[in-house]
């Protein structure tokens, strides 16, 4: 009888549940794993850290809307990806982490990179986690790990695997690998709530639609399409679903935040769809900013904890965004709807002016480059169909302004967690998803310090990320805290380094732009090249982005 050990039954399943790629850092405990997937063609994308390993696993995840794996050793691998364990769980990204550890039967010997509860650790931080002990069982367990992290709401789950039992020699005819492995689960709404929240959406004089990160898992582009053509409802989203409703639709609002230009009298919306919406962080909490108090909600949304939670519900939906969409248009559908001309004109009215705020700063002709400057040149000149990586703080913000995605899953940024650093890894996996798609990282100068080491993973796996720097030498985020709330500037002022020649030292192309002249040709040069770049943009520190503003102004 042929004999395999634990490890290659570990790839064994993944490749048999269709795993393409993993990301990971080599540690002695997961080295049959690494033999087995080498032997059965699965590449592993091998990063410098292992916060990027698992940010990666993560970036794949949304960026392909499928698993995400990510491989991390024993002690210090596993510690080191548990922020993206928090962020992945957070987000509900689908993300199975595997982690080495120590020998079973090397409990309590003190021995290398054990003596922690790795399990207990990662519980609160996943959906799902769990030691496997005996090798036969992996394939099941493996194969359970999956379906709990691939079925909504879907998020993170942890197998922690002993190096005994993934060295361990089991003859392969006595396990069985699993051939249901995940389950596609699409909970359709009741008839009832669906006639009446058809009823409420119809009676409304200025009902929204507001795409959640929910929709955009239940990937239900064409569907939202449809219903908001059909009934002419304007539609906002957050970032996850962002791009769900093409940015150049005649109906798409903005982001979740721009609901706050809708505040003048007449021009509040009273009913609101709420469709995959995890009320919070993106709507300012429960306050009455974004969504009117006022405003009767229609929930719509897998995971029935989270209806109630922030904001009555006036009809509660716990179902898939897909399947409602789809009950909802085909009701709409034998109905004479009310005609919304009036409505729309505000909701383009409110975006237009948004854009005026800015006439000022994009008209600066000499440094140092206003940032709205900046994002405004990168959206004009990446090319069509680029993933856009959003990290840092006020970064990210200045972008949210300007992005237009016309496709889902492009835009990937930041979530509950707000974990500045996460951005080299998130585009290592993106690009990784999608070889053909021109793939650009948006970064604060903080926050592309935390793996500044992933540009050597950029181009050893000649990865040609376009990373740009937002550089106002600053913790910009931290520093404008300090000075709204009258404190002097302790702790929060960076230099003026040069990211770009530590790219370029790891083999990557580098660029030092302070005139914004430069910009659009540099990020046109760049995508061309078709290799890794960082371009290090010199910005003005003084403006604040609005949107951080009006979160500034809830939590003061
Ligand atoms: C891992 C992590 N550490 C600290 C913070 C707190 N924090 C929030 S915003 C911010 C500043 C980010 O600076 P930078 O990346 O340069 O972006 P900028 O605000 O300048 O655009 C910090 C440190 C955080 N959110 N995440």
């Amino acid at each position: 009888m042929a004999q395999v050990t634990g490890g290659e039954l570990l790839v064994r399943t993944l490749a048999a549940a269709g795993v393409k790629t993993a990301f990971g850092l080599h540690g002695a405990h997961l080295e049959t794993i690494f033999q087995a997937c080498a032997a059965h063609d699965i590449p592993i994308i091998d990063t410098r850290h292992e916060a990027a390993a698992g940010h990666a696993a993560e970036g794949y995840a949304r960026a392909a809307r499928r698993l995400g794996v990510a491989l991390v050793t024993a002690g210090p691998g596993f510690t080191n990806a548990i922020t993206s364990l928090a962020n992945a769980y957070l987000d509900r990204t689908p993300v199975l982490y595997v982690s080495g550890s120590a020998a079973l039967r090397d409990a309590e010997t003190n021995t290398l990179q054990a003596g922690i509860d790795q399990v207990a650790i990662a519980r609160p931080l996943t959906k799902w986690a769990h030691a496997v002990t005996l090798p036969r069982d992996i394939p099941r367990l493996v194969a359970h790990a999956i379906r709990i992290a691939t079925s909504p709401p879907s998020g993170p789950v942890l197998l922690d695997a002993p190096m005994d039992v993934l060295t361990a020699i089991v003859d392969e005819e006595t396990v069985r690998i699993p051939r249901t492995i995940a389950v596609d689960t699409h909970p359709a709404p009741g008839e009832t709530a669906i006639e009446t929240a058809l009823d409420l959406l119809d009676s409304a004089e200025r009902p929204v639609i507001l795409a959640g990160a929910g929709a955009w898992q239940c990937d239900c582009a064409a569907e939202l399409a449809e219903f908001a053509e059909l009934t002419g409802i304007p539609v906002f989203s957050d970032f996850q679903a962002h791009g769900l409703l093409p940015s150049a639709h005649a109906l798409y609002g903005g982001t979740l935040h721009k609901l706050a230009d809708l505040a003048a009298p007449g021009s509040r919306p009273d009913v609101v769809l709420a469709l995959g919406v995890r009320f919070g962080l993106f709507t300012l909490g429960a306050s009455d900013r974004l969504v009117p108090a006022a405003a009767r909600v229609i929930h719509v949304e897998i995971d029935p904890r989270e209806i109630g939670k922030l904001r009555d519900a006036a009809i509660a939906i716990p179902a898939d965004s897909r399947e409602t969409l789809r009950a909802l248009a085909a009701k709409a559908r034998g109905r004479r709807l009310r005609e919304r001309s009036g409505w729309q004109q505000v909701v383009r009215s409110a975006k237009a002016a948004r854009g005026e705020r800015f006439r000022e700063a994009l008209a600066r002709e000499t440094p140092p480059i206003h940032p709205y400057q900046a994002v405004a040149a990168i959206v004009e000149h990446m090319p069509a169909e680029t993933i856009v990586i959003g990290d840092g703080a006020e970064a990210y913000h200045w972008m949210n302004e300007v992005i237009r995605q016309d496709r889902p899953g492009s835009y990937i940024t930041h979530g509950f967690l707000g974990a500045v650093g996460f951005g080299l890894g998130l585009a290592i996996g993106a690009q990784t998803a999608h070889p053909s798609r021109p793939v650009l990282c948006l970064a604060g100068d903080g926050a592309v310090g935390f793996t500044i080491a992933e540009f050597d993973t950029l181009a050893r796996h000649r990865l040609p990320v376009v990373v740009v720097v937002m550089n106002n030498r600053s913790w910009a985020a931290s520093q404008h805290f300090q000075e709204m709330i009258g404190n002097p500037v302790a702790g929060t002022r960076l230099s003026s380094a040069r990211y770009d020649q530590v790219a370029q030292a790891f083999g990557c192309e580098g660029r030092y732009i302070t005139r914004i002249e430069e910009l659009g040709p540099a990020i046109r040069e760049a995508f061309a090249r078709g290799r890794p770049a960082c371009l290090n943009v010199e910005i003005d520190v003084a403006p604040m982005p609005p949107e951080l503003a009006l979160l500034a102004s809830r939590h003061s």
